[in-house]
C-alpha cells in the first residue's frame, strides 16, 4: 500500500482554507497534519508530493455525464475510457453518469447495459443515474429495486424530447409518488418539448434551417414553465426531492428559489455553458460552425430579456444552484454534428466539458464571481451530499477516499484543440479560453493518475460507486 504526503499546500473545503499536510495511506485519506507535526510526528510516506504555494482540494465531482450515450441517431464520442481519462485531466475523480431506459425497454436491462459500457474501463471512479425514458407499473417497481438494491437513487425524467425520453404529466406524477415513497431524487430535464416541437416545426417551414434555430425555438420562458410545472408536481407528490438539471434560464431560476424560499426539497445544477456562452458566439456562427454548441436546454442569446449568465451566477452565490456539472454530451462535428446540416431539429444535442469544468469555474473565482470556497462546494462537496456520497467523497479528510486535486494558482491553461484536448471530440467547444490556474496533480482513491502535464492513471483503476439517498434534503 503506497503511502502520499502532500506537503505545504492550504487544504480548501466550503468552510474554509488552512494550511494542513495531507496523509494518503493506500486508497484512503489517513490524516491531515497541521503545519509541523510531520516532522514533529516523524511521519514517513513512499512519495511526497510538493504542494507549496497551491491549493489541495477534493477531486472534482460531475453528476452529469452523457458517455457513449446513443441520442440523436449516433453515439456521444467519449467512451468511458476516453471521456473519464479527460475527466481526470480536469480534475475530476468522479462522475456520475446516465444509464438509459428508452421508452418501451427495460429499466434493469437498461442499468446492466450501462455497467457493461463503464466496468474495466474508466481511469476514476464512476456511479449511475437511471434515466426513465417509459413510466409504467413496472419501470416503477424497478425505481424502487434500484434505491435498495443498485446503488442507484436518482431518476432522470424529461419533460422534453417528445416520442424519445419524454413523460407527460401524469407519469411524471406517478414516478415522483414513487420517489417520495422510496427517498429517491427526482431529476428533471424542465423544458416544454410540446410546445417546443411546435416552435421547431414553425420555424423550419420558414426555412429557418441554421443551428441559432435551435436557441430560439427553445424560449427561457418553455424552460421556465417546465420548472414551474415540475415544482408544483413535486409538491402534489408530497416535497419529494426535485433537482433541476442543467438549468439555463433566469425564469426557471426564479420558480426555483421561490420554491426554496419556501424551505421545499428543490435543488438545480447549472453548466459552463449557461455561465460563459452567449448565441452570438457560438450558435450564430456562419457555414453551420454553430452546430458545435448545439445542446438542450440551448445556450441563450445576450439580446434576451433577461440577464442569463448574471442570474446564474448569482444563483451559484446564493446557492439556487447547489452544483456546477457539465452535461458532458460530445459529438465530433464531421459525422455527427453534420447530421443536421439543412435541418438544425437532426443536429445531434450536446458538447464536451467534462475537461473543462473545474477549469472554467476557478475563473469565476478569479473574476470574482465565487469564492474559492464556493468553487469546492459547488463542484466537489455538494455534488457528494446531494447524490448519496459523502464522506467518502467530495471532502478532505481521514477516513475519505484518497481523491485529490492539487491546484496550482499560479499556472496557467489555454484551452483549444490544438492546445489543452483530451476528450474524443474533433473540435473544442472551449476553444481560446484562457484559465488563470492549473491543474498540477490528480490523485484518484491514491493513485496518481495525472502529474507533469502526463497521465498516469489507468483504465479499468475505476470503481463503480454505490450510492446512498441524497443528504441534502430540509
Ligand atoms: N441535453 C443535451 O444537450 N444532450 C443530451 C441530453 C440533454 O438533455
Ligand atoms: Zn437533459
Ligand atoms: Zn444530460
Amino acid at each position: 500500500m503506497t503511502r502520499t504526503l502532500i506537503t505545504g499546500g492550504t487544504v480548501v473545503s466550503p468552510s474554509g482554507r488552512s494550511p494542513f499536510d495531507v496523509l494518503i495511506d493506500g486508497e484512503t485519506i489517513a490524516a491531515l497534519y497541521a503545519p509541523g507535526q510531520v516532522e514533529a510526528q516523524g511521519v514517513t510516506a513512499d512519495r511526497t508530493i510538493d504542494a507549496t504555494g497551491k491549493y489541495v482540494i477534493p477531486g472534482g465531482i460531475d453528476v452529469h455525464t452523457h458517455m457513449e450515450l446513443p441520442f440523436g441517431g449516433t453515439n456521444a464520442s467519449d467512451t468511458f475510457e476516453t471521456g473519464t481519462t479527460a475527466a481526470a485531466w480536469g480534475g475530476v475523480t468522479t462522475i456520475v453518469d446516465f444509464a438509459v431506459q428508452n421508452t418501451g425497454g427495460n429499466v434493469i436491462d437498461g442499468l446492466g447495459a450501462w455497467h457493461e459500457k463503464a466496468a474495466g474501463n474508466c481511469a476514476i471512479d464512476y456511479a449511475f443515474h437511471q434515466i426513465v425514458g417509459g413510466v409504467d407499473d413496472e419501470s416503477l417497481k424497478a425505481m424502487r429495486y434500484l434505491t435498495e438494491h443498485e446503488g442507484v437513487t436518482s431518476f432522470k425524467l424529461f419533460m422534453a424530447y417528445p416520442g424519445v425520453f419524454y413523460s407527460d404529466d401524469g407519469q411524471i406524477l406517478r414516478a415522483m409518488q414513487t420517489a417520495g415513497d422510496i427517498g429517491a431524487t427526482i431529476m428533471m430535464h424542465a423544458e416544454n418539448g410540446i410546445a417546443i416541437d411546435v416552435l421547431v416545426q414553425q420555424a423550419l417551414a420558414r426555412g429557418e434551417t441554421d443551428p441559432k434555430y435551435h436557441s430560439s425555438t427553445r424560449p427561457s420562458a418553455l424552460e421556465g414553465e417546465a420548472t414551474s410545472r415540475a415544482i408544483v408536481l413535486a409538491a402534489v407528490a408530497g416535497n419529494i426531492p426535485l433537482y433541476i438539471v442543467h438549468l439555463s434560464a433566469s425564469e426557471a431560476l426564479a420558480a426555483v428559489a421561490e420554491a426554496r424560499d419556501q424551505s421545499r426539497n428543490v435543488f438545480a445544477e447549472t453548466c459552463p455553458q449557461y455561465l460563459y456562452l452567449t448565441v452570438e458566439e457560438t450558435l450564430a456562427k456562419p457555414d453551420f460552425e454553430g452546430a458545435k454548441w448545439v445542446c438542450s436546454p440551448p445556450i441563450r442569446s445576450a439580446h434576451d430579456t433577461h440577464p442569463h449568465h448574471a442570474d446564474m451566477w448569482k444563483g451559484l452565490r446564493s446557492n439556487d444552484l447547489a452544483i456546477v456539472s457539465t452535461d458532458h454530451c460530445p459529438f465530433c462535428f464531421k459525422d455527427q454534428k453534420e447530421l443536421g446540416r439543412g435541418d438544425f431539429s437532426k443536429i445531434p444535442n450536446g458538447m464536451g466539458s467534462v475537461e473543462h469544468r473545474m477549469e472554467l469555474l476557478y475563473q469565476g473565482v478569479v473574476a470574482g464571481e465565487i469564492t474559492l470556497e464556493r468553487w469546492v462546494e459547488t463542484c466537489c462537496t455538494t455534488p457528494a451530499r446531494m447524490f448519496g456520497m459523502y464522506p467518502k467523497k467530495g471532502i478532505i479528510a481521514p477516513g475519505a477516499d484518497g481523491d485529490v486535486v492539487v491546484w496550482d494558482p499560479n499556472g496557467h491553461t489555454s484551452i483549444g484543440y490544438e492546445k489543452k484536448h483530451h476528450m474524443n471530440i474533433d473540435h473544442s467547444s472551449w476553444e481560446g479560453y484562457e484559465i488563470d490556474g492549473k491543474v498540477d496533480t490528480v490523485i484518484s482513491r491514491g493513485l496518481v493518475v495525472m502529474e507533469d502535464d502526463t497521465f498516469t492513471g489507468r483504465k479499468g483503476h475505476g470503481q463503480f460507486v454505490k450510492r446512498g439517498l441524497s443528504q441534502y434534503l430540509v
